[in-house]
């Protein structure tokens, strides 16, 4: 049955820019490169389909869209009477067209994409059970990121995450567009993941039963690809690290001092490796995390064999692969160093994207550039994103939602969006944002208040 009234989807390479809206009612978080929109309404039929000729052996299309209809259904439990609908304009399906099949989930992919719903036609008799509303048709949006990475890091080590928790974090990151979820697996807190290579290593889990074995990680890494999300999995080393001498003591390099890991010791690098050769069969994502953050060397140099090791590892830095990308935790104009340097980075800052930090607005989540200060064109290509982080410190899955949303997506717009579009002052996109929080309530995150009272816009 060929579904000429559909909604198309339509990747795209080469870009138009059109007319930015900014109308009443158009509430689309995050913004688009362009959107139109009409005064139209349409009803989403009973027999709404997914149309498409993209081959879909593995059905990523087909979930996709079982779960949409799922969700634009959810704020729609009203019973139609038919005979309200005698006139009006029914939308009978999506239609899908993929532009670049067989393209692998990878960083850098394709994530443009055109969208129009039409203008009513004829009149249809369908039978409708719920009352869907489209409005605002004929529609067209056309669409890129602005930043192709758009990372969420979460920790596991401080706090076990079950399974669960995990997926409905990646299902949440959707909804806003985040597409890469950096897994910060092991800390010096706990080490969760099984490692075939060092069995002994998941010895420092928090207990047996809060660990991830490989099947697991599988099992995210799919869940995650399936909806367009990209794993990025951590070790920090050598610093953050202590859990791995539970079941190695002889990483620690003296039993009073656990941690930065011993690197005068061959047996560490071993092991790293071991790990780094396990991830490769979990792992899909081009880019493995090495941490590297505060390395107290305090201890390190009590211990004279590691002593003479230290000034090779200050020299580290300048002798980075030209393949490394920097992630620039902390801000503090690192970012702009790495760039000049000629190397790519993503950036966090720890005043502006730590989600840990409650006291963090998502005004200042909102208003974080990632190119601040750096307006040379070629060092601002370098700039491959931007990530928020959600320290488990002090959360763990009966809040992780609510510390997440809504600030983790105020950044998502701010990664998503073109630098023209955004708000150049973040009070002005508090209610489409209020909205943005309600939609993520109604799908099952538990995104906290903006502030204020009902919808939350903040009464300042
Ligand atoms: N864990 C790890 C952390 C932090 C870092 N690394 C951290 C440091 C300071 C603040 C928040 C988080 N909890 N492994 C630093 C990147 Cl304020």
């Amino acid at each position: 049955m060929g579904l000429e009234r559909g909604i198309s989807f339509v990747p795209l390479f080469l870009f138009l820019h059109l007319f930015i809206h900014g109308g009443v009612g158009v509430e689309i978080w995050p913004l688009p490169e362009s959107a139109s929109n009409g005064h139209h309404t349409l009803v989403i039929g009973n027999d709404f389909k997914l149309n498409t000729h993209y081959s879909d052996s593995s059905s990523i299309l087909s979930d996709a869209f079982s779960r949409l209809l799922n969700l634009i259904q959810a704020p729609h439990v009203v019973e139609a009477n038919i005979s309200l609908f005698h006139h009006s304009l029914i939308l009978q399906g999506i239609t899908v067209v993929v532009s670049s099949n067989n393209e692998e989930l990878q960083y850098g992919i394709d994530e443009s994409y055109k969208l129009s719903v039409p203008s009513p036609g004829r009149n249809q008799f369908t039978l409708i059970l719920r009352v869907i509303d489209v409005p605002l048709v004929p529609w067209t949006i056309i669409d890129q990121p602005r930043f192709s990475y758009r990372g969420l890091l979460i920790d596991t080590s401080r706090h076990y995450l079950p399974l669960l928790v995990i997926k409905h974090v990646i299902d949440s990151m959707t909804y806003s567009k985040l597409n890469v979820l950096h897994w910060h697996i092991v800390d010096t807190q706990s080490f969760p993941l099984e490692i075939p290579s060092y069995p002994k290593l998941w010895n420092g889990a928090y207990s047996a039963t809060e660990r991830y074995t490989i099947e697991d990680a599988k099992e995210i890494v799919s869940y995650a690809q399936r909806r367009g999300i990209n794993v990025l999995p951590e070790i920090d080393v050598p610093g953050h690290a202590l859990s791995w001498g539970v079941g190695y003591p002889s990483l620690w390099p003296s039993k009073t001092c656990q941690q930065p890991l011993d690197v005068s010791n061959e047996f560490t690098f071993k092991v790293i490796d071991g790990i780094l050769s396990d991830f490769s069969k979990i792992f899909k994502f081009k880019f493995v995390h090495l941490g590297g953050d505060e390395v107290d060397t305090s201890c390190w140099t009590l211990t004279p064999r590691i002593k003479n090791w230290e000034e090779t590892f200050n020299d580290f830095g300048n002798k980075l692969s030209r393949k490394t990308v920097v992630h620039n935790w902390l801000g503090g104009g690192v970012a702009q160093k790495v760039v000049e340097s000629g190397l790519r980075c993503i950036v966090s800052n720890q005043d502006k994207w730590y989600l840990d930090h409650l006291d963090t607005t998502w005004q200042q989540f909102y208003m974080n550039e990632p190119l601040a200060n750096i307006t040379n064109p070629k060092q601002q290509k370098l700039v491959l994103g931007g990530e928020v982080c959600m320290w488990g410190e002090r959360i763990d899955g009966s809040d992780i939602d609510q510390t997440i949303w809504p600030r983790a997506a105020a950044a998502a717009e701010r990664l998503w969006t073109p630098y023209d579009n955004l708000a150049k002052d973040a009070r002005t996109v508090a209610g489409r944002l209020s909205h943005f929080r309600c939609l993520l309530n109604l799908r099952g995150v538990a995104a906290a208040p903006l502030a204020g009272p009902g919808r939350g816009a903040p009464e300042e």
